[in-house]
């Protein structure tokens, strides 16, 4: 046993405890505290005891067990528990101590704290840390960002304790400045909304088109993940699929009620997209479609009065169902390419400098939305460094020009039949808006110059020139100087 610890974690709930282990078990000393402290007791009597764990009853206790530079990671709730965390230890390090917070704290209190404690010189370090209880144990994908000279004291660690790609690269990388770390943690969860609506619509669609039984449609999905769309959700789906309540015999999945919870990174991803003006609108799309389904009384009552087709059976079921695997293929290129466009602003809009490419190798191994499809996003990002939408890229070009017809087939039979699939009909939009040369925009301008002299731009003069017309039939086109482009 080491005198003093490596590294010390302060929040023992199921991710703190975990981290620890998985610290520990590749060699380092890990100093653990709880605010209450039977908590800390209890693990290193439990879970951690014969382990080169260090109990500690207090903040101070804690920090006068750790190797220089001190190294801190916070594992509790994000918000005031952070603050709070952070005002105890401050009484207790030193200029070039290091805290890291590894909780879901939202990006812009990870920007405040970097810049705050900066100037105590406390290096800060916001982190995303994906993959659950198991992924914490086990290897997460860390996705850390903040005060980049944290970096060298903190990468041996980090690097050994994350998840690997199957290549073996660590799932591990620095990110960027401030908050850029939990922003990309935080994109990852709204991409992972998308990701799961979009599965579920897949197998809604199935089940009521093709009537396949619970055992074919995990057969299918378990083919589905040897291709294109091999990752951990469609993986854990036709395990889902297949499990029974030992009680009951019934399917687990007809058990469970249709009501979808969620603790809010997805909103905050749709939020963070409206703020930067990016359209990512499938992301929000899936975040709406937890609150609907949340509606469940609501909707109870709506199915005794709103009237909708009868479901039209497919003729062939295995045709339809490739073009369900199809569609769900091209509308999740359409997700991704509108959570690497929010990316991408934010990237601008703060400064980050972001590398697109490494970030999809972070969630190669370790997170939820683990997938081989993140290898493509690497090399498209590998190939072109500045590619302003993953569309643009030639294989996903050719992936969606191959699919895109199936996603249409898709929409169109669900939208006769009268079944929701909101996010594959709004991909389905997103991908012909971004096609289309010209959108029916121009009469929104036309309106609002109506009825606001908004202004508008003209398509026979250069950009920024300004233009209001007398709609009323009072005045002439007149130019302005002022921009009122709200
Ligand atoms: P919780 O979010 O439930 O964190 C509570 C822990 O923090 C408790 O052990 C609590 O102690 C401790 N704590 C301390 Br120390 N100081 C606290 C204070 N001032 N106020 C409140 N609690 C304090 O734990 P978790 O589920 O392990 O999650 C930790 C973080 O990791 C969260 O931000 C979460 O969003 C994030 N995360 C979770 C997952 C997941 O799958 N669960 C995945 C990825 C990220 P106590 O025993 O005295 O209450």
């Amino acid at each position: 046993m080491k005198n003093k610890a490596d590294i010390a974690v302060a929040g023992l709930a199921v991710m703190g405890e975990n981290l620890a282990l998985n610290m520990e078990s590749k060699g380092f000393a890990v100093a653990v505290y709880n605010r209450t402290g039977a908590r800390t007791e209890a693990f290193a009597g439990g879970r951690g005891k014969g382990r080169n764990i260090l109990p500690a009853s207090s903040i101070g206790e804690l920090c006068d067990s750790l190797e220089r530079p001190r190294r801190i990671m916070l594992m509790v709730k994000a918000g005031s528990p952070v603050d709070e965390l952070i005002g105890q230890l401050l009484a207790h390090l030193e200029p070039g101590d290091i805290i890291i917070d590894g909780g879901n704290s939202f990006f812009k209190d990870t920007m405040r704290r970097t810049a705050e404690l900066q100037k105590k010189g406390i290096l800060f370090v916001g982190t995303g840390v994906s993959g659950g209880e198991e992924g914490a144990l086990h290897g997460p994908s860390l996705m850390p960002g903040g005060d980049i000279r944290a970096w060298e004291h903190i990468r041996d660690i980090f690097r050994a304790i994350s998840a690997k790609a199957p290549d073996g690269t660590p799932c591990c990388d620095w990110v960027g400045p401030d908050g850029s770390g939990h922003f990309v943690k935080m994109l990852h969860n709204g991409i992972e909304y998308s990701d799961m609506q979009m599965i579920a619509e897949a197998w809604e669609l199935l089940r009521r088109f093709c009537r396949f039984t619970p055992e074919t449609l995990a057969a299918l999905f378990e083919d589905w993940n040897r291709g294109e769309l091999e990752s951990y959700l469609i993986e854990i789906t036709s395990e889902i699929l297949r499990r029974k309540d030992p009680e009951t015999g019934a399917y687990v999945l007809d058990l469970i009620l249709d009501s979808a919870g969620q603790k809010g990174t997805g909103k905050w991803t749709a939020e963070c997209a409206l703020d930067l003006g990016t359209p990512a609108a499938t992301i929000a799309e899936a975040v709406f479609a937890r609150c609907l389904s949340a509606l469940r009384e609501e909707r109870l009552a709506a199915a005794e009065i709103l009237p909708g087709p009868s479901v039209s059976e497919a003729q062939d079921g295995k045709e339809f169902a490739e073009s369900v695997r199809q569609a769900l293929y091209a509308a999740k290129i359409c997700a991704y390419a509108q959570g690497f466009q929010v990316l991408r602003a934010a990237s601008l809009e703060y400064n980050w400098n972001l590398n697109y490419g490494d970030i999809a190798l972070m969630w190669r191994g370790g997170c939820i939305i683990r997938a081989k499809f993140l290898d493509d996003i690497k090399r498209a990002f590998a190939a072109d460094g500045d590619l302003a939408n993953l569309m643009f890229d030639p294989f996903f070009s050719d992936a969606l020009a191959k699919a895109q017809d199936s996603l249409r087939k898709v929409v169109a039979a669900a939208a006769m039949s009268g079944i929701a699939v909101p996010a594959f009909s709004s991909a389905l939009a997103y991908y012909d808006a971004s096609r289309s040369k010209r959108l029916p925009a121009n009469l929104i301008q036309a309106m609002r110059d109506c009825f606001g002299a908004h202004t508008y731009e003209r398509i026979d003069r250069p950009r920024g020139e300004f233009f209001h017309t007398d709609w009323t039939g009072s005045g002439s086109v007149s130019a302005t100087s002022t921009n009122y482009n709200r």
